[in-house]
């Protein structure tokens, strides 16, 4: 028992049933342990275990082609940077510089301040757009929003690097960065997970930019729950508003469009956060669906009963009130007359 107990989980019961197989009896526990570790790694790379999928494929040229589209096309009137950013010889060189050549599980806190300093814009008071569970309707959100409500995602670092994977390797890759396999987000042993203190910095950073009203899109139909201790909003969002500078949270909670419902404006843990926002001396307002968000959902998911665009009628599966009382008369009429 103490012996399993000092090894990681999988090496126990993998040792054993090493133990158990003839060809491994006689083997010295160092070079079990030494199978067990490259054998855990080729899973790991395999995908077989915790391990996630590796840095995205010609990362350099996606960093360095959005930058410039954010620069030249996307880049909104109130999000452009104030001098511009020469992304090949600068916001390259930061960016890869935070983790190529190094363990993707001990990233510094500060790694990638410079890549997010360079890149920092300014941004429109009353527009952040913060969101937890609930990241492609926010982003659709922002967008329909003509350019009022930013999110992190259309920030310029936000923009730059969303969606993308990325992790180094100490001694190999290519170029230092792993491209079979980076640490996946529940991967209890990795100490500092690169993405994890990108999006953490990042998160921060937006945060402490922002201004007057703010707003939060939850997913009011998660189960465990739309405000949630862990998430980045909770810890590194909420807690990092200038409270000089913001005096306002819109709360806006979603539900899905088949109507579980686990929080609510009125309950649940959107409560906690009211909590949170007062603590912090800052006044709230909460929406439960707004029509905005079921627009978003329902081009999402246009055969939805509850998408139903003849909502002027009232209908019943598709046919109308009207057809069904007739009907019903009808009926009535011929049981009478009979
Ligand atoms: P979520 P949240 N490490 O839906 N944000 O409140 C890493 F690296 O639960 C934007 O936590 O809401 N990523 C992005 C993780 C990412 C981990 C993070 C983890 N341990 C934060 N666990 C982005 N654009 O990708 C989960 N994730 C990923 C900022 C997972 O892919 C936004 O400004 C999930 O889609 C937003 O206001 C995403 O993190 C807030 O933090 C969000 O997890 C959303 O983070």
């Amino acid at each position: 028992m103490l012996f399993e107990s000092l090894l990681p989980n999988f090496v126990g019961p993998l040792v054993l049933a090493c133990l158990a197989t003839p060809t491994c009896r006689g083997e010295s526990l160092a070079s079990v342990l030494k199978r067990v570790d490259d054998e855990d790694f080729a899973a790991r790379v395999n995908g077989d275990r915790a391990a996630g999928p590796g840095t995205t494929l010609d990362i350099k040229e996606i960093v360095i082609g959005r930058c410039w589209d954010y620069q030249r096309v996307i880049g909104m009137k109130e999000g452009k940077p104030l001098s511009e950013v020469d992304c090949n010889g600068t916001a390259w060189p930061a960016f890869v510089n935070a983790f190529a050549y190094k363990s993707p599980c001990s990233t510094p806190e500060d790694a990638f301040s410079n890549f997010i300093k360079i890149m920092t814009v300014s941004l429109p008071v009353n527009g952040t757009l913060f969101w937890s569970g609930t990241k492609n309707l926010a982003l659709m959100y922002s967008e329909l929003s003509g350019g009022t409500m930013f999110s992190l995602e259309l920030t310029f670092f936000g923009y730059t690097v969303n969606g993308l994977t990325w992790c180094g390797k100490h001694t190999g890759g290519i170029h230092g960065i792993n491209y079979d396999s980076c640490p996946s987000f529940g991967d209890q042993s990795c100490q500092s997970p690169v993405s994890t203190v990108f999006w953490g910095s990042a998160s921060m950073s937006f945060a402490r930019q922002a201004r007057g009203s703010i707003s939060v899109l939850l997913d009011g139909s998660d189960p465990r729950g739309a405000f949630r201790n862990n998430s980045f909003f909770a810890t590194m969002e909420l807690p990092n508003l200038d409270t000089a500078m913001v005096d306002l949270v819109n709360i806006i909670v979603v539900h899905d469009l088949d109507g579980h419902i686990v929080d609510t404006c009125d309950n649940g843990t959107i409560l906690i956060l009211k909590d949170r926002i007062i603590q912090r001396g800052l006044q709230w307002k909460c929406k439960d669906d707004p029509k905005l968000a079921k627009l978003i959902q329902c081009t999402e998911n246009p055969d939805n009963e509850k998408c139903n665009l003849t909502s002027g009628v009232n209908t019943l599966h598709g046919r109308s009130w009207n057809f069904i009382v007739l009907t019903l008369l009808a009926s009535l009429w011929m049981i009478w007359t009979c």
